[in-house]
């Protein structure tokens, strides 16, 4: 008789930039998501498969869920990551060290109701100097519900990253693998391209900019030795274009440039990669041009 294997969905969900995907790209010891120093990086769900030899976990990496911004956009990231709660057979809670936010209070309050195992998991202690300061902050956090681990841990340094991924595997149910072994993701390397592009643009522009701003492929061609790409980038607004494109074409060369290096390594091959800026007015509050930009309600 061989042994049983766990396998499951386990979700990734807190406030904004407390580290999900950055926690996700180091389970998985691939990029898969994109990461920014800003709120509101990830703006869709994400699947990452990690097969293991006796487990199969199938992280789900989600935009941080939050209460400022009264945008269709902000309403559209709220729902999406709420959305996972309803099919997900774990969540990995994750918090900032020595850091408790109205925001976090909110996703505790959404888990209320979700019946199924529920680590924290307490990130950024690689930020602490003071070790001796992190013990009665997790006592006191691990007093607000029934966690079922409690672990501190460094997404960025990958320290007790391990540790995680085990207690992950033996909550998921007995159950076949849900998907083929060697298959890391359910996104499209079309996606996923929009996806390293928008991190660029995110990176390089300053404050709310990267927030006006959402990237379409039109065209992605395979050919035989390199990949086509042409890229849309949508601004709100006339004068957020000339910012994009910075002066003569420096701030969009050096998007295309940096876009152009992650998207080679990715798709192991040449890529040729030509990107425009577009304006469509005040599409980040309109729920029909979201829906024709990518921003699907979760079915
Ligand atoms: N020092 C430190 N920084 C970290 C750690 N994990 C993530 N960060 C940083 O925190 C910032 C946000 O990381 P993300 O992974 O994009 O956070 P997120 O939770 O996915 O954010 P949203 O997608 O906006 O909800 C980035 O600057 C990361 O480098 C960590 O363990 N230690
Ligand atoms: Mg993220």
């Amino acid at each position: 008789m061989t042994t049983p294997v766990h396998a499951g969905y386990a979700a990734l969900l807190g406030r904004p930039n407390v580290g999900k995907s950055t926690l996700i790209n180091r389970l998985l010891g691939q990029k898969l998501s994109i990461i920014a120093p800003k709120p509101q990086t990830t703006r869709h769900v994400i699947l990452g498969i990690q097969t293991l030899p006796d487990a199969q976990i199938v992280y789900v990496d989600t935009p941080g869920l939050h209460r400022q911004g009264q945008r269709a956009m902000n309403r559209y990231l709220n729902r999406a990551a709420a959305s996972v709660i309803g099919y997900v057979d774990a969540v990995i809670f994750l918090i900032e060290a020595l850091r408790w936010t109205d925001e976090d209070q909110d996703v505790l309050h959404r888990l209320a109701d979700f019946t199924g195992p529920v680590v924290l998991a307490v990130n950024k202690v690689d930020r602490i100097a003071d070790k001796s300061r992190l013990l009665p902050f997790l006592q006191e956090i691990a007093a607000k519900r029934n966690f079922t681990e409690v672990t501190p841990l460094s997404a960025l340094k990958g320290d007790n990253v391990a540790e995680l991924e085990q207690a992950i595997a033996r909550l998921l149910p007995v159950q076949d693998f849900l998907f083929p072994e060697d298959q890391l993701t359910t996104a499209s390397e079309r996606f996923l391209a929009a996806e390293l592009i928008r991190e660029k643009l995110t990176r390089l522009l300053r404050e709310e900019l990267p927030y006006a701003l959402t990237v379409e492929i039109e065209q992605f061609v395979e050919e035989e030795r390199l990949v086509r790409i042409h890229a849309l980038i949508w601004v709100e607004r006339d004068s957020q274009k000339g910012i994009v494109i910075g002066e003569k074409g420096a701030t969009l060369r050096e998007v295309g440039r940096q876009a152009r290096q992650d998207l080679e390594r990715m798709l192991d091959r040449k890529v040729y990669l030509e990107t425009w800026v577009k304006v469509r007015e005040g599409w980040s509050d309109d729920e029909r041009a979201l829906r024709s930009l990518g921003y699907a309600d979760p079915s």
